[in-house]
């Protein structure tokens, strides 16, 4: 039931109205909406769709449209106003508990706070507690409140994460008798989120490379700055902070650091066993036989002291890797061959059929799709069967034109409500390529997700399934899918699941991709672009495949264009 969500919607847009300064009774009727959608018993979505919404108590005609607008895209535009009205990092300020929209309003007008770094410092200054209303009492809650939020929220997605990393690794690398500079922790092993970004550093002299690195121009906040390591955060996305490590080390152990500080702990747990068991000592400096460093300068001396295969970052998890028996050869960029969604001006992309193909030749693809939206994303500008034949004849006019590159013709089809598709299959049969995929996240008529997704793969026609779940890192939840239903039928079928790689979606996840792979699915890594900047995100769906043991036979789109068409076609050809 989608109630939950759009009660949560709704509930945001009554907190950002009250710190806007809103009338009440505005406030109020979404706040008794919300309230409602929450205990309400029936899926809001069927009477969406039967357009009974006014019938129900306190909601009205604007109401109503905002709730269909959620089920039909995601969002509710009024919402995204109101986020951008505000300081970026204002509405951050809800997450601390003891601090109500009411109180956040009376401390943005009132002493100008405009997000948690001002709200420590009227705490600090006393000038919190003079406020009305507020007090010795109420100021403690919310001092709690903000450390609470501080040790636990706030992972940031690994694509937010990579190109701050990449910035920051860069101006170390720069300065003066710094030999190499690694990104290290969870962000090197592909999370999805992180904590933080790790940086490691080698120089002899660590003490004067935390100080240059604390004084960069952009650091917000000094944490820590010895004679190895300093602590900062800068500024991630919309005023939220990020915390940035770097340890400074010199070469003889140098490899030793990175090990450690990749992580994850699970993993070094395990390897400091493996360790002590050869009565070795291994820790952040290196490998020790009693005073001796026997290995540290590379990972690789450390894995070959201990007679462990080299571990891929990726798989330090302590998930099995230990068990392994050679290095595993995973998936890597180089092995990709093309990209196998993607959108265009025909739907809501910003680039050319042509333009997508010349920025995908120039990054060395053999091969694209070309996967526009369907006619029922409305919103995405979904092709009509009339549009799509003609796209479809573009699309080839461009493939003949255009040398060193082939470019199939396809489309990205929604799978309806009720777990048919958007195009029938005499439409699907001109296409080379579709992928099918849920955006209207909920079902009029009790069809659940699993049930949609398997009715969909159960179509010949249909390639693979795009962006499984639906999820929205940090901010829309996985639908609900019996996982294993669903990729059993796709295995069975020759339907390929999409790793969509795409850093807010990762979808199929990690866990996803190693489950289908111990099922015999064949994978695809996709970016969904709809630029040609898009394409770049490949790396985060490689890493993603990664960090669940693909290697590259698994991945459909590390094939020659023939074996991949003639796998493709297989399934078609199966049905009749
Ligand atoms: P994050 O930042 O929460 O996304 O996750 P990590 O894995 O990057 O964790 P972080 O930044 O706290 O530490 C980086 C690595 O340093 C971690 O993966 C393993 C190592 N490390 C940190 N603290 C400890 C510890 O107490 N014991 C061990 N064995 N390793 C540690
Ligand atoms: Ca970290
Ligand atoms: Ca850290
Ligand atoms: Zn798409």
């Amino acid at each position: 039931m989608i109630n939950g969500e759009i009660a949560a919607a709704f509930s945001r847009i009554a907190d950002l109205l009250e710190i806007n300064g809103g009338e009440a009774f505005r406030v109020n009727s979404y706040r008794r909406i919300a309230r409602f959608l929450k205990s309400h018993p029936h899926d809001i979505a069927v009477a969406a769709a039967e357009k009974t919404l006014k019938k129900l108590p306190g909601i009205g005609k604007g109401a109503a449209q905002k709730i269909t607008e959620y089920i039909e895209t995601g969002r509710i535009s009024l919402l995204d106003e109101l986020e951008s009205e505000l300081p970026a990092e204002l509405p951050e300020l809800l997450r601390i508990q003891g601090l109500g929209p009411k109180k956040i309003a009376q401390v943005y007008r009132e002493l100008e706070v405009t997000g948690i770094e001002d709200l420590k410092r009227v705490i600090e200054s006393g000038s919190l507690a003079d406020l009305p209303g507020f007090g010795e009492q109420s100021v403690k809650k919310i001092t709690d409140g903000i450390e609470f939020l501080e040790q636990s929220g706030g992972r940031t997605p690994m694509g937010v994460a990579r190109r701050i990393a990449e910035v920051w690794a860069a101006l170390v690398r720069e300065m003066p008798r710094v030999n190499r500079v690694d990104i290290a922790g969870s962000l090197r092993r592909g999370a999805e989120t992180v904590g933080d970004i790790d940086l490691l550093c080698e120089c002899e002299d660590g003490a004067r490379v935390v100080k240059a690195f604390a004084d960069l121009p952009g650091v917000r906040r000094v944490l820590a700055a010895g004679e190895t390591k300093g602590s900062v955060t800068v500024e991630a996305s919309r005023g939220r902070e990020l915390q940035i490590d770097l340890r400074v080390v010199p070469v003889a152990s140098y490899g030793a650091a990175l090990q450690y500080f990749t992580g994850s702990k699970e993993h070094n747990v395990r390897l400091r066993e493996t360790a002590a068991k050869k009565n070795r000592r291994l820790n952040e400096y290196g490998l020790f036989a009693g005073d001796e460093r026997v290995a540290g300068e590379t990972e690789e001396s450390i894995y070959e002291a201990l007679g462990v295969p080299f571990i891929p970052p990726e798989l330090r998890e302590d998930r099995g890797e230990f068990d392994l028996d050679g290095a595993p050869s995973l998936i890597t960029i180089d092995q990709v061959r093309g990209d196998l969604h993607m959108h265009t001006i025909a739907s809501d992309g910003r680039c050319t059929i042509e333009e997508m193909a010349a920025a995908a030749r120039q990054r060395g693809y053999e091969y694209i799709a070309i996967t526009d939206h369907s006619k029922s994303s409305t919103i995405a500008n979904g092709l009509s069967e009339e549009r799509l034949l003609s796209h479809i004849e573009a699309i080839a006019e461009v493939d003949a034109r255009l040398d060193g590159i082939t470019i199939l013709a396809g489309c990205e089809c929604d799978i309806l409500t009720d777990g048919s598709l958007d195009y029938d299959d005499e439409i699907l049969a001109r296409c080379d390529v579709v992928v099918a995929s849920i955006h209207a996240r909920s079902s009029a008529r009790k069809v659940t997700p699993t049930e949609r997704l398997l009715e969909a793969i159960a179509n010949p026609y249909t390639t693979m399934i795009g962006h499984t779940t639906g999820r929205l890192i940090n901010e829309r939840p996985a639908l609900e899918i019996d996982m294993d239903r669903v990729l059993s039928a796709a295995a069975e079928s020759g339907t390929v699941m999409e790793v969509n790689a795409s850093w807010q979606r990762l979808d199929l996840n990690a866990i996803h991709v190693r489950q289908a792979i111990d099922l015999g699915v064949m994978l695809a890594i996709n970016t969904d672009a709809h630029h040609i900047d898009g394409l770049d995100q490949m790396g985060y769906g490689i890493a993603t495949a990664r960090r669940g043991w693909a290697t590259p036979d698994v991945i459909l789109n590390t094939m020659p264009i023939d074996a991949l068409r003639a796998w493709t076609r297989r399934k078609r050809d199966a049905a009749g």
